[in-house]
């Protein structure tokens, strides 16, 4: 059989079962998208810009944990797709992305829209490839999808020159698809090691993360806090590893924890970190981070393991192989003391949550949105202040409910994000919490929405302000507040979107239900006052005890 480079790539997308590709065309993609044309199983999603593209494959890939792919044109299309590969690397995420380029021969010539995408996308990706033949894309594809599947996931880029889109070869047998490596093997005598420090700590903690989500380790985590008494803390991108009901659950820690999540943390003897980085939000000044603790540290990636705190047992593996290994070793025992200093703790240091029962306040509204929705609905968020409500109050229950850009904070994430968990899931609600400065960065997605009438409610915490910026402009306040007022329900509805005012509402509780409950995209204007604050709060370099706001006379104010 005889076929075109792009005929190629597109055939090796179908086998590799990928049904969505969101992008935009331009002159170096043309053949690719010429043979997209002809597929009968993969669909085309318009973005308006290739950073939207970039999202909306990543919250496909996000919610359903298998690779998603996004093609942009060379030049201004690769640039403008970076942002998300970039967001994508930082927080583990397999994306596929294929970029057009010029034709070999005028690679090096500042050609028109030409700019090094191979080059630009090397630190920024698992890894990268410029396909130099067509005949070579055979074994490029199907690497692509292993690599950015093994292991630790992450972003492959794969550059094709046009002429390589156009060359003819002829073909005798397909690859098969690329599917991930084994996980690495891992030693049983560092398993029981860390069963022994497990069995006889008298006050452990589980710090849990993204990692935990990948591995599908999250039903292990539980059972393992369960059997043995082990309170549970998460990072921004572990939500929803452990039910945020669940009695072991103690929340997010770090940066923006609840009091008494640090608190415990500080108290604790053992720290078994697992699928996580001790990133600097999470852990605060590393070298108060858990000072009492040892540390048993489990991730995939072996790079992780004693790069930021030196762990007592360090196991290189697949988070959800170590659990079934390590669980049967594993005591059960009720820690009742521990447990009850912990609720000590929490009742002496919880969560305030000012204005939790009004819905015209960022708790309130989080969490009014929360119990008008159903347990499937998917959540994603945008960047700043509104992320941190979110993260701190929406009762999430299950693994990939919660899609926020963690790693990189990318504003603009959260719009396309959700239309791309809304194709991944069109049965389901997906809710976009978003603040006004994060969403007009990607704002062009709102017709996107509207094309593909996809189920997203964005429910839009508009401060007129880039609220997390001026809540840590503590010298002055500078370039962190907005002169001009936007008319964000006439935007909505200039691209063909229906939106709601809370802030014209008489009943805000009776509109946000309306709006939450009526098929299809809808923008829900929430304005919010910009002297809220997200608390408690470390500030950036100090330790995490040493956080700042949220105690009781915060909740007095309100
Ligand atoms: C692309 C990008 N630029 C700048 C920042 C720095 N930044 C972090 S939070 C924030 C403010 C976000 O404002 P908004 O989206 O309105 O949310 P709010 O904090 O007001 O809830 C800024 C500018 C960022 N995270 N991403």
């Amino acid at each position: 059989m005889r076929l075109t480079g792009a005929q190629i790539i597109i055939h090796l997308l179908e086998r590799q079962e990928i049904t969505t590709i969101a992008g935009i065309p331009g002159g170096a993609n043309l053949p690719l998208y010429d043979a997209l044309s002809q597929s009968h199983t993969i669909r085309h999603v318009l973005a308006r810009h290739e950073q939207g593209a970039g999202f909306i494959a990543q919250g496909i890939a996000r919610a359903s944990s298998k690779p998603a792919v996004c093609f942009a044109t060379s030049g201004p299309g690769a640039t403008n797709i970076l942002t998300a590969i970039a967001d994508a690397k930082l927080d583990s995420i397999p994306l596929i992305c294929i970029t057009g380029q010029v034709p070999s021969p005028m690679i090096g010539t500042d050609a028109f829209q030409e700019v090094d995408t191979y080059g630009m996308s090397i630190p920024v990706t698992k890894h990268n490839f410029l396909v130099r033949s067509a005949a070579e894309l055979l074994k490029v594809i199907p690497a692509a999808f292993r690599i950015a599947a093994s292991g630790r996931p992450g972003p492959v880029l794969i550059d094709v020159p046009k002429d390589v889109q156009n060359q003819v070869v002829e073909l005798h047998a397909w690859p098969e698809p690329g599917r991930p490596d084994p996980a690495p093997a891992f030693a049983m005598a560092d398993i029981a090691q860390a069963a022994e420090l497990i069995n006889t700590a008298a006050r452990p903690i589980l710090y849990i993360g993204g990692g935990v989500i990948h591995a599908g380790a999250a039903p292990l985590v539980t059972r393992l806090a369960e059997r043995a008494g082990i309170p549970t803390t998460m990072t921004l991108m572990g939500l929803g590893a452990v039910s945020t009901d669940h009695p072991r659950a103690i929340g997010m820690l770090g940066m923006h924890a609840a009091r008494y999540t640090n608190l415990a943390l500080e108290a604790c003897d053992l720290l078994i970190a697992a699928g996580v980085r001790f990133d600097d939000r999470a852990t605060g000044k590393v070298a108060a981070f858990c000072p009492k603790a040892r540390i048993v540290h489990i991730d995939i990636d072996a790079s992780e393991v004693d790069k930021i705190k030196t762990a007592h047992v360090g196991i290189v593996g697949d988070v959800r192989e170590v659990l079934e290994v390590l669980l049967p070793l594993v005591e059960a025992q009720p820690r009742a003391a521990w447990l009850a200093h912990v609720e000590a703790l929490k009742a002496e240091y919880p969560l305030q949550t000012p204005g939790a029962d009004d819905p015209r306040t960022p708790y309130g509204l989080v969490l009014h949105a929360a119990s008008l929705l159903d347990d499937d609905a998917i959540i994603t968020t945008d960047v700043g202040q509104h992320q941190m409500w979110a993260a701190q109050v929406y009762p999430l229950q299950y693994p990939r409910q919660w899609l926020t850009s963690g790693g990189l904070g990318t504003m603009g994430f959260g719009l396309p994000a959700a239309i791309g968990a809304a194709l991944a899931y069109p049965t389901r609600t997906v809710v976009c919490f978003s603040g006004d400065g994060s969403l007009l960065m990607n704002i062009q997605e709102l017709v996107t929405a509207v094309e593909e009438d996809v189920n997203v409610k964005i429910i839009l915490m508009n401060n007129n302000s880039l609220g997390l910026v001026h809540q840590q402009q503590d010298r002055r306040l500078f370039a962190s507040d907005y002169q001009a007022r936007v008319d964000f329900s006439a935007i909505a509805r200039g691209f063909g979107m229906t939106a709601y005012d809370l802030a014209a509402a008489t009943h805000p509780s009776a509109t946000l239900a309306r709006a939450l409950s009526i098929p299809g995209p809808c923008l829900i204007h929430a304005p919010i006052d910009a002297q809220e604050k997200v608390y408690p709060m470390v500030p950036p370099g100090a330790a995490n005890k040493d956080m700042i706001g949220g105690e009781a006379y915060v909740t007095a104010r309100a």
